[in-house]
């Protein structure tokens, strides 16, 4: 049997993932957009006690402000408005522009209303809202999840929001600038428990210095990288790409791994740690695994990154 991106797909097949997020994600998307502005609001209040939420660098927020400027002048009701149009999806010119923003500028918009919304400038979620019994039900859910989990639910519905026209998973949008990775003198290198290999070792290594031209670089031409959740992006083009939208700040802790042998000269490693979101910082450790298929180069054939169901699959280093 030959190595194909889906038989890839299905390397250490024992790995429990967080099926809480797309579950909740999904029931949250049926709830009426008052319920989820609501919803949201409540559960990013909650959070708010226990994890901080970093401002967003100014390179987000400028890209953000001509938006947020037009809604900061209009009347309370106008700017309700506007948010339930963007969690309803409307074609709208303002959910139009919204869903050009890569993520990192939609978490900045938000986080930016949500400062308003406190502060009064915004139109708040109405004194004494009463969710619906279904939107209980799924706040509820968010708050049995663990914080990493908590905080991929709340960014998967910013990124839901608004109204995109072209086809979902092109990455030609607004982003930030990419910052330059960092100087050779200061990069960090990682060790892993039961992992040594050269690739794995040198991605985790660029990836926390930003060097994403290194990083994709370690990948084979038609090798692909599959995030929580998605579908695999394949391509170094493509990958590059995503990485320069998505990775910028993110750190990378991995603990430990095992890697094995398979059939035609190609490896399976599997590496458990933590990784941290600049919005969050250290502030939440996400649990997740890489699962990374090397092929008979030592070149990058596929990695899929899963979220971690607890912190107990940390340990799961089963190879079934
Ligand atoms: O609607 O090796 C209000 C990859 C009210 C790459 C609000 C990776 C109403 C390769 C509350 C104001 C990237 C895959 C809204 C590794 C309302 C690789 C606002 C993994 C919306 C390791 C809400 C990286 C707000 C990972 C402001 C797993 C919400 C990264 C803000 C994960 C939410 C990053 C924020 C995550 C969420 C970041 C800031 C999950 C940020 C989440």
């Amino acid at each position: 049997m030959s190595i194909t991106l889906e038989s890839a797909q299905g390397i250490f097949p024992g790995t429990l993932v967080a099926d809480i997020v797309p579950t909740v994600t999904e029931s949250f998307a049926q709830l009426s957009a008052e319920d989820q502005l609501a919803l949201l609001w409540f559960a990013y209040t909650e959070m708010g006690k226990t994890i901080t939420v970093a401002a967003p660098g100014a390179a987000n927020m400028v890209l953000a402000q001509g938006l947020l400027e037009q809604i900061k002048q209009m009347p309370f009701e106008a700017q309700t408005q506007v948010m339930c149009d963007l969690a309803n999806r409307a074609d709208t010119p303002i959910c139009r522009s919204y869903a050009s923003f890569s993520v990192n500028i939609k978490l900045g918009f938000w986080y930016q209303l949500g400062e308003w919304m406190a502060q009064g400038i915004v139109a708040p979620i109405p004194e004494g809202y009463k969710l619906s019994e279904k939107a209980n039900l799924v706040l509820q859910s968010i708050r049995k999840a663990d914080p990493g989990q908590q905080i991929t639910i709340l960014r998967n519905t910013v990124v839901n929001m608004g109204f995109d026209p072209n086809a979902p998973g092109s990455y030609k949008k607004v982003t930030m600038p990419v910052a330059p990775p960092t100087a050779p003198a200061f990069r960090t290198k990682v060790t892993i428990e039961g992992v040594n290999d050269a690739a794995v070792l040198s991605y985790i290594n660029n990836m926390n210095a930003f060097d994403f031209d290194a990083a994709v670089a370690l990948f084979a031409a038609e090798g692909a990288l599959q995030p929580p959740f998605e579908r695999p992006i394949v391509g170094q083009e493509a990958i590059l790409a995503y990485m320069r939208e998505e990775c910028q700040g993110l750190k990378m802790i991995p603990e430990r791994g095992v890697s094995d042998l398979v059939e035609d000269g190609y490896t399976q490693i599997k590496v458990t740690g933590k990784v941290q979101t600049p919005w969050f910082g250290a502030s939440v450790g996400m649990n997740i695994a890489w699962r990374f298929l090397l092929d008979p180069q030592g070149k990058i054939f596929f990695v899929a990154i899963d979220l971690l169901a607890s912190p107990k699959e940390l340990l799961n280093l089963v190879r079934k």
